[in-house]
């Protein structure tokens, strides 16, 4: 039976602030803070126990190889002699931000049954462009039975983030749906680093139909606002758009086309006068899970910043009480993940697909992630200031932390 999958990017060891990606305003604020991996992989630990204990299935991603040695050795240097910002890119335990490893189009939208999936290339930072490999290597073990189609990367200058700029509407998940991509052109002074191009070769790769996809351009307000990527302005799940009255360049032509395509199609439009851009950035209200629990009912996972923002939570108890769409609020702590610009939303890939068809190694019940707990309390760094990534020590340290946990999960071989 195809169900709802998530998969949470488990917070690596070397996570840091480094101030990697401009046009991330959380990211650029906390710039040269005090990190604690520890803390953050326990509390993404939590956030996936709090998903379990609805009822969702769970999986996960492990992190990356950092420093990227063969990354550097590429760029004829070496970690020693990087410089700091070198040093800072090949650190980073990026690929938390498992919405943003590749695109997915589930089995019943593409030509050909399969569900498929396209690493994303993520070019335009140059401290995740050199992700998609290590995340590459996990999609085919994870997704190698033939129910999936694993792609290699769209190909540069054309700029990829993976799910983090798509959405798909269905009446239920195991249905045909519409997908939805979305790019940016002009950002105002921060890239837009999701490019049309690259959204069409991502629909041709995943053999979906034309007229049940849609190109919709994100607001240049949004991305100069700071929503470097659409996820963090919008949010779809079933038959639910929820979006912030200025996520898109052409609002009112895309909910005409969405409401032809789908009339059953539920979209929640915030408006800025009740909570503005800034808000809704700062809050991470959009970059919520939206989900359906086996009890059916809507439910968003929220960031506890959501609850902490007046105009936000007031928003959301007027629509929950007035029986809107999105009718259950959980509210998470991913506070170390959120200071980079990374908030529920952000930490985790979502497939449709049978569970019994991914390698069960990905997939997490409470038992694996005490096993994962166990490994993180032991080995992750408690805390790392950016003026101690030249320290071998650490480094040393990142890099057991990271094999103790591959070897306790049985994936060595992705050592
Ligand atoms: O790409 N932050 C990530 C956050 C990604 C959030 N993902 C989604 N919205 N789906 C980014 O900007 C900051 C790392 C640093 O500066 O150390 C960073 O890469």
């Amino acid at each position: 039976m195809l169900r709802e999958i998530n998969f949470d990017g488990i917070i690596g060891p070397s996570h840091n602030y480094a101030g990697l990606s401009h046009g991330n305003l959380a990211a650029t604020r906390n710039a040269g803070h005090v990190s604690h991996p520890r803390a953050a992989a326990l509390q993404g630990i939590a956030k996936m126990r709090a998903n379990l204990d609805l009822g969702l299935v769970q999986g996960i991603f492990l992190p990356h190889p950092r420093p990227d040695h063969p990354w550097l050795r590429r760029l004829s240097t070496d970690y020693d002699a990087a410089s700091p910002v070198l040093k800072a890119r090949a650190l980073s335990a990026s690929a938390m931000w498992a919405a943003n490893a590749a695109t997915v189009s589930p089995a019943p939208d593409s030509g050909d049954g399969r569900c498929h999936l396209t690493v994303a290339n993520l070019v335009t930072m140059p401290h995740r462009s050199h992700e998609w490999p290590a995340t590459l290597a996990q999609l085919r073990l994870a997704f190698a039975d033939p129910a999936f189609a694993v792609h290699a990367p769209v190909p540069a200058p054309f700029g990829d983030e993976g799910a983090a700029n798509h959405m798909r509407l269905c009446a239920a998940h195991d249905r045909p749906g519409v997908e939805v991509f979305v790019y940016g052109e002009g950002g105002g002074p921060f890239p837009a680093r999701q490019h049309r191009e690259a959204c069409e070769a991502v629909a041709r790769a995943h053999r979906l139909s034309p007229d049940r996809t849609v190109f919709a351009r994100q607001s240049e307000a949004a991305i100069a606002a700071g929503a470097f990527h659409n996820d963090v302005v919008a949010v779809a799940n079933e038959r639910v758009l929820f979006a912030h009255e200025q996520a898109f360049a052409e609002p009112d032509r895309l909910y005409a086309e969405l409401r032809r395509l789908m009339p059953e199609v539920a979209i929640v439009e915030v408006p800025a006068a009740e909570v503005s851009l800034a808000d809704a950035i700062s809050s991470y209200l959009f970059n919520a899970q939206l989900v359906t629990p086996p009890s059916g009912e809507t439910t968003l996972i929220l960031p506890q910043e959501a609850r902490d923002t007046p105009s936000v939570w007031r928003w959301l108890q007027a629509h929950v009480a007035g029986n809107g769409p999105i009718r259950q609020l959980e509210v998470v702590n991913v506070r170390e993940s959120m200071a980079n610009g990374g908030g529920p939303a952000c930490l985790r890939l979502r497939v449709v697909a049978d569970p019994a068809t991914v390698d069960p190694r990905f997939l997490v019940d409470h038992a694996r992630l005490d096993r994962i707990a166990a490994i993180v309390e032991r080995h992750w760094p408690e805390a790392i200031d950016p003026a101690m990534i030249t320290n071998p020590d650490l480094i040393v340290g990142i890099e057991a932390a990271r094999l103790a946990l591959l070897e306790a999960l049985d994936c060595l071989i992705l050592a």
